[in-house]
């Protein structure tokens, strides 16, 4: 029998609630946007396109460390979880990226977490062809203010039975948009997930400026366009009137808040226009767009602890520039 994935979607984020959140972040003195608002189909390409880079290690570098290190992962895993497993994916991402975690855990059930529906739909369809006899499910949601999976995902399909526990996989670094607190409250949320849940997650280090900053600031271009990109979503959602022209890329280096932080900086005096507001720049005024925090592994290590996960073990690079962390307890 070939198996269908299931779907669910869970609020969508409506289109008012982002123009609201929008039009408050560009009145605010230090005017911001959510990153949320990256990933339209466009801008879900160009962040393909950035881990593509050169300058761009995370990618490479965790996709390293899973190869070297994955059967000592999975026998973490299988020592902490009851089987069957079920695998939980945050952010789901591509095929290959989820077929090697099939073929390390050998889940069998996997429940494939995204705020992009239609994107996820192509992922599992995808993925089931591969992987015929593999329960999957997909849930449309932005877990960012809340992570919380309706108990119908989870049960068991003949028995409804609630699993005894599931691994959270948060891979990439995407933790980094979330500043400490609310990084804090995911984390707890995670653990609560499927009645205690182990995480397997993805987190970027504190490394050299001259390595830091070209990866968000890359010779091609990529990431200045896939920044830029929002504005061309503003101007749809809220009928502003951003010509994408008078406005530049900068990445920095906050050291004092530990994080990369992406701006867009108006070129010169300007003035921009949307529905229901309008908004003068000063000459270099910025725009945040988004935060990409960085860790040490031991404060990354308290901030699991301090969320109640009592054992840990990690995996890093010799280079020390990304770890992932096993977490249970
Ligand atoms: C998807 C949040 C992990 O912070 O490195 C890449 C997003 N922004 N280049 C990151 C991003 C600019 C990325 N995360």
């Amino acid at each position: 029998m070939l198996r269908r994935p299931t779907f669910l979607q869970i609020d969508p984020p409506s289109r008012s609630a982002l123009a609201e959140e929008a039009d408050a972040g560009l009145r605010a003195p230090q005017a911001w946007l959510s990153p949320k608002l990256f990933y339209d189909p466009l801008g879900s390409r160009l962040f393909d396109a950035i881990t593509e880079l050169p300058e761009y290690y995370p990618t490479r570098t965790e996709a390293a460390l899973m190869a070297r290190h994955g059967a000592d992962m999975a026998a973490a895993v299988r020592s902490a979880l009851p089987e069957p497993l079920t695998l939980v994916d945050l952010g789901a991402g591509n095929c290959t990226k989820a077929a090697a975690l099939f073929d390390l855990l050998e889940p069998a059930h996997y429940v494939a977490v995204d705020i992009s529906a239609d994107y996820l739909r192509n992922t599992l369809t995808c993925l089931q062809r591969e992987y015929p006899d593999l329960r999957m499910s997909g849930v449309g949601m932005d877990f960012s203010a809340r992570l919380a999976l309706p108990a119908e995902v989870l049960a068991d399909e003949r028995t409804g039975a609630a699993p005894q526990g599931a691994l959270l996989f948060y891979p990439g670094s995407s933790i980094g948009n979330f500043d400490p607190p609310e990084a804090l409250r995911l984390l707890r949320e995670a653990r609560a997930l499927a009645g205690g849940a182990a995480l397997l997650i993805g987190v970027d280090l504190i490394k050299p400026l001259d390595v830091l900053l070209p990866a968000y600031d890359d010779t091609l271009g990529v990431t200045a366009a896939f920044n830029l990109n929002v504005l061309r979503r503003l101007n749809a959602l809220l009928g502003a009137d951003f010509h994408l022209a008078d406005w530049q890329h900068e990445a920095r280096f906050n050291t004092a808040a530990s994080r990369i932080e992406m701006h867009l900086r108006a070129r010169t005096e300007l003035t921009v226009r949307w529905q229901g507001g309008e908004r003068r720049f000063a000459p270099a005024e910025t725009i945040h767009t988004e935060n990409s925090y960085k860790w040490t592994t031991e404060s990354f290590s308290a901030l699991l602890t301090e969320a109640g996960f009592a054992q840990q073990k990690h995996w890093t690079d010799e280079r020390g520039w990304f770890a992932v962390f096993m977490a249970t307890g």
